[in-house]
């Protein structure tokens, strides 16, 4: 049969459907009338155009969502899937310098480039509702929403110390750093302080942690975040400093060991170490030390660890004296910034100890303690005045209430989260609307007035001053007070591109509404997302960022929900015969070439087959042709004359169903194909065994089966089959589960204890009709030699033994 059949030519095929789809839209959702119970937010993060194209991993992500969600719409969901560009931001930004290149003219360019690109494969986009971030109508509410933080309180400027990268002549965010390096050009950062614009995301932090725990989103996710966030409970003691009535607050987890401290430390910027070093014998050998720590490399270590500062400071627990340090191990901007030293149970201030040589005092007793070193676990207190005793968990709590009675100390938590740091002083992105004024001050940009353009400059490179490109476009920089119509400056920098993504799937809906950020109905009928789709990276950026957008807005009364992706799922990651991809290998897949060489189709199939989803693929070239032979089959099934048996038993097609549906619900694509798979090899075994009304009900479930992972070639076979357009608009196949499960076994025959025949049976039948079913088999009939049975054994839903 297969000779005479032409092969499936996927170019033809896929051009002639995306031409169709494209006109008439079968996809196209009114959002206007949507109802919440039927709607699905499919969301993707949408990809920053640069001029590589886009990324496999991006069409990777894309695939899933998009099988996902048509398997959905055949379910009966009405299925909201927008696509759009981030297109403001350093990584536009950083290409455009790179090929010396205008970024407005650039990224116009690019996006037409990646719409293509996006058009291509086979994705159930609505269009109508695409985004880009550089669009003047987009930017407005970006500005927009920077306002009403600001009015809350929730936006501030402040001087404060911050990670520059050298390369990239900005200031980033703590969430752009990857260790010591800028997330973008992998350049070592350097620190400064500077006046800079924030968000204020550590009033959220509480909020942050503790809305994790009702979101269904992967463990991992919710982990990193809380440890992202670093919520510690812990305590605060007060030390006076020796000679003063002024104290040094420490923070410590372990208030335990209070009565082993031998030396306090402070942070290289701690507020009070100017004013003690003032007059002090100490102050230019300190001062020396903290500049050479600030100048110091990365990862490099100055050969003193620390400089005494010339005063002591009073234990609160037993009225010691003990010297206080600068030291850089302790981080500037966490906790109180200030360090108790317990050289005996913490390793840090074991190795500073033995650095400076100060003594080591033993507090927790236990006989795990090391020889030499700190011990860090718990134990007896010893040595801890009216606390000795004491188990140290104990005494912690104990140790706090008596400071806390004193007034010396309290319960206290502390974040590792800091306020977002959004100004950058570059010039791809949206001027932050504020105004200086001589007499009127800071003064926000009043909302009639938005947007602040972003003015078309020459000069656009970054300066590497401190001050962005627009400092140096008068026409952009002077203007008028609002509030007073005197002179004034207009602010220069620019937001960083994480605001506008944090906000980007809240306008989809709404794209087309040019008079507010988004339609309040709107929002409610499509939002919150259903399924995000993300990566990995963005856990501790976007997804963080997003949330307390989201929060905010919300508690502004601007949203009617806190929690923006109820449902997130990671996508894993995709690597090359082995190997992570990179240009270097020369190993990176480009969608492109492989699309013009196997057709959307089987990439699709492909990817979606490589290896489980949520966990990442292995992409090779010969198990890409494993597909495409795999689908060049199913075309021969589709289009092979129809058989003309007897009647075949079809129960194995509604199982397959019921299992593609199992596999789809939980995102297993890969499982799913793979069942497709087996059917289709079962249905070339027992086709001559259909009739050709089986036959063709048959081959119009697979198309529907199918349609999810290759669209067009289901397309194609549906419509040869006569069904009705589109092929993704109809139903997902039903299947009768009660029906299925009671065929679902078959049951052993045994005359004499010996196996003589198995026959289908439903799950539960009575031992009365097993007997029946099993008299029915001639084989059975004749072991028993035309007798009656004498007894039976029946093994419910197994076996049935006729003795005779
Ligand atoms: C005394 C002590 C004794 C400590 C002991 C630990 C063990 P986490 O759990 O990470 O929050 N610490 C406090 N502020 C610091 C800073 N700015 N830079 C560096 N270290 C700092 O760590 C809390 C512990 O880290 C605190 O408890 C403090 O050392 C140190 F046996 O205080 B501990
Ligand atoms: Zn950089």
């Amino acid at each position: 049969m297969q000779e005479q059949q032409p092969d499936y030519d996927a170019g033809e095929v896929e051009a002639r459907w995306r031409a169709r789809w494209e006109s008439d839209d079968p996809f196209r959702l009114d959002v206007d009338r949507l109802q919440p119970e039927e709607k699905f937010y499919n969301l993707v993060e949408f990809p920053y155009p640069s001029g590589e194209g886009l990324h496999v991993g991006h069409v990777y992500t894309y695939c899933g969502a998009d099988c996902y969600s048509r398997f959905l719409r055949m379910g009966g969901k009405k299925v909201f899937q927008p696509i759009g560009f981030d297109s403001f931001g350093i990584h536009t930004e950083n290409y455009a310098l790179r090929v010396g290149e205008h970024p407005m003219r650039l990224t116009a360019r690019t996006i037409a480039r990646y719409r293509e690109i996006l058009r291509g494969i086979g994705i159930a986009w609505n269009w109508e509702h695409e985004v880009a971030t550089s669009d003047p109508s987009y930017y407005r509410w970006t500005q927009w929403i920077f306002l009403k933080l600001y009015e809350a309180g929730l936006a501030m400027r402040k001087e404060a110390p911050v990670v520059w990268c050298p390369s990239c002549l900005t200031v980033l965010a703590n969430e752009q750093l990857e260790g010591d390096r800028c997330e973008r050009c992998g350049s070592v950062v350097t620190k400064r302080v500077m006046m800079q614009w924030f968000f204020r995301m550590t009033a959220y932090a509480d909020r942050l942690i503790d809305g994790l725990d009702g979101l269904d989103w992967p463990e991992v996710s919710k982990t990193l975040q809380r440890e992202w966030i670093g919520r510690a409970r812990a305590t605060e003691i007060d030390f006076t400093i020796a000679g003063t009535d002024r104290t040094l607050t420490v923070f410590t987890t372990r208030p335990d060991t209070v009565f082993g401290v031998t030396f306090l430390v402070l942070a290289p910027d701690h507020p009070e170490l100017a004013r003690l070093l003032a007059g002090s014998p100490h102050r230019a050998q300190a001062e020396d030390f903290i500049e050479r720590q600030q100048r110091a490399a990365p990862g490099e270590v100055l050969k003193e660890r620390g400089i005494f500062i010339g005063h002591a400071a009073v234990s609160p627990a037993d009225g010691r004296e003990v010297p206080i340090y600068v030291a850089d191990y302790v981080v500037s901007g966490y906790g109180t910034g200030a360090v108790m030293g317990v050289p005996g149970h913490d390793s840090r201030d074991f190795e500073f100890a033995r650095a400076v040589g100060l003594p080591v005092v033993t507090v927790v007793a236990s006989d795990e303690a090391p020889a030499d070193g700190a011990y860090t676990g718990e134990g007896t207190l010893v040595e801890s005045g009216r606390f000795s005793g004491l188990p140290s968990t104990e005494g912690r709590e104990r140790i706090t209430d008596w400071l806390a009675e004193q007034g010396r100390g309290r319960r206290a938590t502390h974040y590792r989260l800091r306020d977002w740091l959004i100004s950058r002083q570059r010039y791809w992105g949206p001027p932050i609307p504020i105004v200086y004024c001589q007499d009127c001050g800071t003064v926000p940009v009043p909302e009639d007035q938005l947007p602040v353009l972003l003015p078309d400059i020459a000069e656009f490179r970054p300066t590497g001053t401190g001050e962005a490109p627009l400092a140096s476009e008068p026409s952009f920089v002077n203007t008028t007070c609002p509030r007073c119509g005197g002179p004034a400056r207009r602010e220069t920098d620019v937001s960083d591109t994480f605001v506008d993504s944090a906000w980007y799937f809240l306008r989809y809906p709404s794209s087309d509404v040019d008079d507010r950020p988004w339609d309040d109905d709107r929002t409610r009928r499509v939002l919150p997302v259903d399924l995000y789709a993300g990566g990995r990276e963005h856990v501790v950026r976007h997804h963080l960022y997003a949330r307390f957008v989201t929060m905010a807005l919300h508690d502004l009364g601007h949203l009617p929900f806190a929690e923006p992706f109820p449902h997130l799922r990671l996508h894993g990651l995709l690597i090359k015969e082995g190997a992570k991809m990179s240009k270097s290998r020369g190993n990176v897949v480009n969608p492109d070439d492989y699309l013009t060489q196997v057709g959307v189709d089987n990439l699709r199939m492909y990817l979606l087959f490589c290896g489980d989803w949520e966990e990442g693929g292995d992409f090779s070239d010969r198990d890409l042709k494993g597909i495409t032979r795999f689908t060049q089959r199913l075309w021969r099934l589709f289009t092979a004359p129809a058989p003309s048996g007897t009647g075949a038993d079809v129960a194995e097609i509604g199982r397959t169903v019921a299992r593609m549906e199992e596999s789809l619900e939980r995102l297993k694509f890969n499982t799913a194909i793979a069942r497709l798979m087996e059917l289709s090899r079962w249905l070339s075994d027992h086709r001559e065994a259909f009739t050709a009304d089986q036959w063709r009900e048959a081959m119009r479930t697979v198309a529907l089966l199918l349609a999810p992972f290759a669209p067009f070639m289901a397309e194609e076979a549906w419509s040869r089959l006569g069904g009705k357009y589109s092929i993704h608009v109809q139903p997902w196949p039903r299947v009768d589960r009660s029906a299925l499960r009671t065929s679902d076994f078959s049951l052993v025959v045994q005359v004499n204890g010996k196996v003589r025949d198995r026959v289908q049976a439903p799950v539960g039948i009575a031992e009365e009709r097993a007997r029946e079913l099993a008299l029915s088999s001639a084989k059975v009939r004749d072991h028993l030699g035309g007798r009656e049975p004498r007894q039976v054994v029946f093994v419910p839903d197994r076996l049935i033994n006729l003795v005779g």
